[in-house]
């Protein structure tokens, strides 16, 4: 029988963070500390009864037990830190100030894709990370870092800190390890996900465009925007949409907690994120509340949604 072999001695996510992104000592650690939650979270999606909360977060959403669970979690190791002034997390209605004169705030969706727990389909944590103590009035290009953690058959975290986007392995051990550096959107794309599809009553344009991919393009969608967003950036290609109509006039997805991280990310891998008239980094934030429509991916096929929803 053949002995198993140790896992991937890769490079780990602390020594790419220092040599290769050149990120600050303190970012540096804030990020492992966001990564080592993580792991907890994996941990808990693994161990802990799926199952509704009985409670509603401030978006009058029912929130299932891990988003309770993940957003303690989270809250705790952002607290242990000591390297953040502010959080808003999407399961609570405002922000919170933890040590005024830190050097970070940190805005994240505890859990995306929660209500997907029960059915066992992939799900994911994602944060932006924005120097000093204000979060409201922020653009998403001021982020200095944003980050995300795919729950899926294996669990990757995909970060940049403004030099490109780069993934890595939760390994056997608990270390996450380089799978993929300098993850690249192309211009064109062979895929597309259409979130809040009933809009197409009422929004014509994106009726067309949902249409136009229909006839040229495959689709792959999930209903997590983590797994939607990672399936672009692994295939290093695709276009991502959620735009208004019906229950959501101004598309389902958040701002500061979504949109403007994965908007961050998308750009530093060559692609490009939408409203459907501005560049999502350029859109400041107004509420913690806020939502917005995204389209996110391939350059060729956002700036087709522009055209078509404009
Ligand atoms: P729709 C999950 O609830 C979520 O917030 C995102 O992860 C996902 O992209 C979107 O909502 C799904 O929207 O319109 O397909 O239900």
């Amino acid at each position: 029988m053949k002995t198993p072999q140790p896992p991937s001695t890769g490079i780990s996510l602390n020594e790419h963070l220092r040599a290769e992104s050149k990120a600050p000592d303190d970012l540096r650690h804030l990020i492992i500390h966001i990564a080592t939650a993580a792991k907890y979270i994996q941990f808990a999606l693994r161990t802990t009864e799926a199952g509704l909360a009985g409670t509603t977060n401030q978006f009058g959403e029912e929130q299932v037990k891990l988003d309770v669970l993940s957003d303690k979690i989270i809250r705790q190791h952002l607290t242990e830190s000591r390297l953040v002034a502010s959080l808003a997390s999407e399961e609570h209605d405002e922000i919170v100030e933890l040590s005024p004169s830190a050097p970070y705030s940190v805005v994240y969706d505890p859990l995306d894709g929660s209500s997907l727990v029960e059915t066992n389909l992939a799900i994911g944590s994602i944060f932006g990370i924005y120097a000093g103590s204000e979060i409201l009035g922020r653009k998403p290009s001021q982020q200095v870092a944003a980050l995300y953690v795919f729950y899926g058959p294996r669990t990757i975290l995909t970060y940049s800190a403004g030099k490109g986007v780069h993934s890595f392995l939760l390994n056997d051990v608990g270390e996450f390890i380089l799978l993929r550096g300098y993850v690249g959107i192309g211009d064109s794309a062979k895929n597309f996900s259409a979130g809040n599809l009933k809009a197409v009553g009422e929004n014509e344009g994106y009726r067309a465009l949902v249409e136009h991919w229909m006839e040229h393009l495959t689709m792959r969608y999930s209903g997590c925007m983590v797994a939607d967003v990672h399936h672009i950036f692994s295939k290093g290609q695709g276009v991502f949409a959620n735009v208004g109509g019906g229950e959501y006039p101004e598309g389902k997805l958040r701002l500061v907690f979504e949109c403007g991280p994965f908007a961050y990310l998308a750009e530093q891998a060559g692609g490009a994120a939408s409203d459907g008239t501005q560049p999502l980094t350029a859109k400041p934030i107004t509420s913690i509340t806020q939502r917005t429509p995204i389209l996110l991916g391939s350059k060729e096929e956002v700036r087709r949604a522009e055209e078509m929803l404009g």
